[in-house]
């Protein structure tokens, strides 16, 4: 509780301090951000059950396309009866307030990335063993975690805490983007201030390649680029190209240092109030939409970089290894709550 607070007073700092640079929210939002969009994502007017989902994600990037097709499966197994709203583009607010925002039932469901989960319970705390860096080589080997015993466990681990953490939806590998210089190797990255999620570990790595981190949540970065707030950021490519980040960042390396997963979670009164039946369709849709949304990050991906580079971004391709080496120290930092029995636990199954 403490580091959360600790964190939700340095992105109180960051947002007065944009404030007092004139920034307000101007271009705070992603570019593409519009009323229509929003309208365009309700469920059927017809629907008896309405289910707000919120996400800080562009309307054609991969959460929102997912979450549309979670909608389709619910409409049709349900009868037409249950339905979700999506509110893209942090409209809702930002991922850790949304998440704090679904444990109290002001909003009944949140699709976001693991970024503030260690810090927003007790009880998953240890989810910072997640957010380690180079803990995945592969999204194969990520699913096969996450999917397991262990991704059961870890969504367990929020039963009593107001949310209902329903599966792992997939974010994606994290590249850095900045506008200043090609970055190559960890002593590239030397005094640069570069944005990370709220999460104490993504912090410390950076702080490990020798940058400095700056947690902010992600409706503040667009301002925060424009004004130098902060030199660079970090994200997988599907939002760098679908929230048009590449449009005020002219160099994105390679390096996947964090494998992102995201979480669907429900208000846990809400659920537990759906009929037998209705658990049964909710629980068959969001896993349709769980497994179509990571084929559309897939798919995603695999044109982001070409179509970038068309757009005159310049891609940088890093020694992993050099930056594997840099962020080994994370693992072992006793401040991280890393969960070491865990952490063997899923080298057992990566067989690394
Ligand atoms: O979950 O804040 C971030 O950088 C996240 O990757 C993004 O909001 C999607």
């Amino acid at each position: 509780m403490l580091k959360r607070l600790t964190l939700l007073a340095m992105t109180m700092i960051m947002a007065l301090t944009m404030i007092g640079c004139g920034g307000g929210d101007n271009g705070a939002a992603p570019k593409n951000q519009q009323k229509g969009d929003e309208v365009k994502l309700l469920g059927s007017e017809t629907a008896k059950t309405h289910l707000k989902v919120g996400t800080t994600t562009a309307p054609d990037g991969h959460y929102v396309l997912g979450l549309v097709e979670m909608q389709k499966k619910l409409e049709e197994l349900s009868g037409g009866t249950m339905t979700i709203d999506i509110y893209p583009n942090s409209a809702l607010g930002g991922e850790s307030d949304m998440i704090d925002n679904v444990s109290l039932g002001t909003q009944d469901m949140v699709l976001s990335s693991t970024g503030p989960i260690s810090t927003f319970s007790d009880a998953t705390k240890n989810w910072s063993t997640l957010d380690l860096p180079y803990l995945f080589e592969s999204r194969e080997e990520a699913y096969k975690v996450l999917d397991g015993d262990i991704g059961k466990e870890l969504l367990g681990a929020f039963n009593g805490t107001g949310v209902k953490a329903i599966g792992f939806w997939e974010n994606g590998f994290r590249e850095l983007t900045n506008n200043k210089k090609e970055i190559k190797t960890p002593a590239d990255l030397a005094g640069m201030k570069i944005r990370t999620m709220e999460n104490h570990v993504h912090m410390a790595s950076y702080t490990a390649l020798g940058a400095t981190p700056t947690a902010m949540a992600w409706g503040e970065i667009f301002s925060a680029l424009q004004q130098g707030t902060v030199d660079g950021q970090e994200n997988p490519l599907a939002i760098i190209l679908t929230a048009k980040v590449y449009e005020v960042q002219k160099y994105i390396s390679m390096i996947d240092l964090f494998y992102s997963p995201c979480v669907l979670m429900i208000n846990e009164d809400t659920y537990n109030k759906f009929t037998d039946e209705q658990k049964k369709w909710f629980d068959e849709a969001a896993e349709y939409g769980k497994m179509k949304e990571r084929e559309i990050s897939k798919s995603i991906d695999a044109t982001a970089r070409q179509r970038m580079t068309e757009q005159g971004v310049v891609f940088t391709d890093v020694n992993k290894a050099e930056w594997m080496k840099v962020t080994e120290s994370v693992y072992q930092d006793s401040s991280l709550n890393i969960d070491q029995g865990l952490l063997s636990r899923i080298r057992a199954i990566t067989g690394r």
